[in-house]
């Protein structure tokens, strides 16, 4: 079957994504053939020292900095900023950006590794990350955020493929931010999720839990065989249960569920993706629930991984000035995606607002007047400077209203509407037919 993936690790990975960009030619179903019968691809931890080495990001409010020129020239020709997420045997999984990507991109980019990393109790494979962020950090996994496929193959074919390092792209064209209005349009394919989830698969499943990288592999197979998955022939065989992994979790988030209107900056024409699939018709569910349905398999593997909901807190961009929507809001084509969200935070000073959803939510104002709503579940509503509003969906006879510690706490007494809220930096309560100012004192009130 050709090359050995192992004589060309620094390439590997790259090589696989720039063939992603060329999905549109896609070829026929890959069958079960295209699996290769041998041990599994695991990454080695490279000798020497760290081309980049130990950068202290904490001199920056971001915790992005200009890459020092301590680091290696070759990576300096191609990357001007960096950013890390620190394991817990204290070192750094790299994260170096061209400079096309604004400063909120490369944050957004970091939590959503953050989210991959963070652990979820209870489940079989994502109880305990460490292990994994740590597997990942010994062997130097670098997410590389280019500008455009071009620059990425300038730079692998300038040299900066020889380093020791675990690579990882990603491109500035490929990642909206929440709320911005690329993300609010529902324009771009997002492709955060799916690349970022390729490094910790390849760097950090792959040596921790083989046993869960092989049920990947096996549902993979499973998916192919059935003509639900036709992953991609250009890949390396090696590749196609990461492809499928995070095909998977991008249906689990819902991202294909309205078809996107750009790919890497290109418009995408209405037949490009057909009907009912994501991923140009690789993939035979474009939702969650629909990947449910058809493949319950690997919906139970990525149930074993991730929680059902996105742990980051996602910061809006100063220039939003409507309601954001938490939940599901069929005119609203970002909602399918934001609904899986739990925190939101305001940023700037215009009037805005934030709609939650039914998780326990954490609704953070800006220096504006604010409309805050947590909706079903137990919400923080955080108003910051401004006169902030809450809002509750019954009359206000039917909540307690308590206050003691600069914080408020709103109990609705019907069990499944509100929940109970607390409130702080809010001024105002919307309640169904009414309005009221909250004490600023200390006590205890109803009706
Ligand atoms: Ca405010
Ligand atoms: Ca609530």
């Amino acid at each position: 079957m050709g090359d050995d993936p192992r004589e060309s690790r620094g390439l590997r990975v790259t090589r696989s994504h720039v063939a992603v960009s060329t999905w549109f030619a896609l070829i026929p179903l890959c069958s079960i053939s295209c699996s290769a019968p041998e041990e599994a691809w695991v990454p080695d931890i490279p000798g020497g020292s760290d081309p980049i080495g130990d950068i202290d990001v904490s001199g920056a409010p971001a915790g992005v900095v200009p890459l020092p020129e301590s680091v290696d020239d070759r990576i300096q020709e191609w990357f001007g900023r960096y950013t890390r997420v620190v394991a817990p045997n204290g070192k750094p999984i790299h994260i170096l950006a061209q400079d096309g990507w604004r400063e909120d991109q490369i944050v957004r980019t970091r939590k959503v590794l953050q989210h991959i990393l963070r652990g979820v109790p209870g489940t079989r494979f994502g109880a305990d990350k460490d292990a994994i962020a740590n597997a990942m950090a010994d062997r130097r996994a670098t997410l590389v955020l280019f500008d455009t496929v071009d620059r990425l193959e300038h730079a692998f074919h300038g040299g900066l493929g020889d380093l020791e390092l675990g690579f990882q792209d990603l491109r500035a064209n490929e990642c909206p931010v929440e709320g911005d209005p690329d993300y609010l349009g529902h324009e771009t394919r997002d492709a955060a999720f799916e690349e970022i989830l390729h490094m910790v698969h390849d760097y950090g499943i792959r040596p921790v839990y083989p046993g869960y990288d092989e049920a990947l592999h096996q549902a993979n197979l499973d998916a192919a065989k059935r003509g639900l998955w036709k992953g991609w022939p250009q890949d390396e065989p090696e590749n196609h249960r990461n492809e499928y992994f995070a095909a998977a979790y991008d249906n689990y988030l819902d991202l294909w569920a309205l078809k996107p209107l750009l790919y890497e900056g290109e418009s995408l024409e209405s037949d490009a993706i057909p009907e009912g699939t994501s991923h140009f018709g690789a993939f035979a569910a474009n939702t969650r629930a629909r990947l449910r349905e058809v493949d319950p398999r690997v919906f139970g593997l990525i149930q074993e991984f991730f929680p059902p909901y996105l742990t980051y807190t996602a910061e809006l961009p100063p220039t939003f000035d409507g309601t954001f929507f938490m939940r599901l809001e069929p005119g609203l084509r970002y909602t399918y995606k934001s609904r899986h969200l739990v925190h939101v935070t305001l940023t700037g000073r215009l009037d805005a607002g934030i709609t939650g959803n039914a998780w326990d939510n954490r609704l953070t104002g800006n220096a504006g007047d604010n409309v805050l709503e947590g909706g079903a579940g137990n919400d923080r509503l955080s108003g910051g400077p401004g006169i902030d509003t809450a809002v509750f969906a019954g009359p206000a006879t039917r909540y307690l209203i308590e206050s003691r510690n600069g914080e408020i706490r709103v109990t609705d007494e019907r069990a499944d509407r509100d929940g109970v809220d607390l409130l702080d930096g809010i001024e105002k309560a919307r309640f169904a037919g009414s309005e009221r100012a909250l004490p600023t004192e200390p006590g205890r009130s109803r009706r």
